[in-house]
């Protein structure tokens, strides 16, 4: 991008790349929403194990398997110049759970994406984050025909502490997408900033 610039030019910084986990039930869009806003193809794990595992993995017989056992996204997002998110799906299978551990090293916070007509669906992640204070943002996934609810009548199905931001979202539309992934950023920076000290409560 720099090529070609004047001498002039501010030297292009490093950029400051942050990670984002998307999590929530099966099917409630997390795969349509890294897919939206993603800039890279979206990376799914029946890739990785047939791409990355062919040389060590011995899959013949049961490539049926191999590309069928996990879906996990990972996408990501320039928001600025001097600012990349890296998107990562959690897998909504329960018997992944294991894996959401590895995930959350490092994340900066999440969106835990709802269907308002399986709102129980997301407890588990909105258990998970709460647990380990991972700011996130509650995203209702407006999918067509489901009724909708103002975010206070989401806020107390779910019971969440009131400065969690409880948005609406269309999972498929990137301008959507990345209000909410914008709404993550800015919730995390301002616990940041009171958790050190920085703001008054
Ligand atoms: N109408 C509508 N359909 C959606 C939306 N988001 C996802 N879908 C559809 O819902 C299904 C499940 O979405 P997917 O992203 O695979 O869910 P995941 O299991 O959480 O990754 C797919 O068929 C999507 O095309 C949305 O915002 N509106
Ligand atoms: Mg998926």
């Amino acid at each position: 991008m720099a090529f070609g610039r004047s001498s002039r030019s501010t030297p292009t910084v490093e950029p400051v790349t942050l990670k984002i986990l998307v999590a929530g039930g099966f099917g409630v869009g997390k795969t349509t929403l890294v897919g939206a806003v993603s800039e890279i193809r979206p990376l799914r794990t029946e890739e990785t194990l047939t791409e990355a595992g062919r040389p060590v993995d011995d899959t013949s017989g049961v490539e049926r398997k191999s590309t069928t056992t996990v879906a996990m996204d990972f996408g990501r997002l320039t928001l600025r110049e001097d600012l990349v998110l890296y998107l990562f799906g959690t897998p909504g299978q329960d018997r992944f759970w294991f894996l959401w551990d590895e995930l959350a090293q490092g994340a900066l916070g999440a969106v835990v994406l709802a269907d308002t007509r399986r709102l129980e669906d997301c407890f588990a992640a909105v258990d998970y984050f709460e647990r380990r204070d991972i700011p996130f943002v509650l995203t209702v996934n407006c999918f067509d025909g489901a009724d909708r609810y103002p975010a206070e009548a989401v806020r107390s199905a779910l019971d969440l502490d009131p400065e969690v931001p409880v948005l609406l979202c269309d999972a498929r539309e990137r301008e959507s997408v990345k209000e909410i992934l914008v709404a993550v950023v800015e919730h995390a920076a301002m616990l940041g900033a009171r958790r050190r000290g920085s703001v008054p409560v």
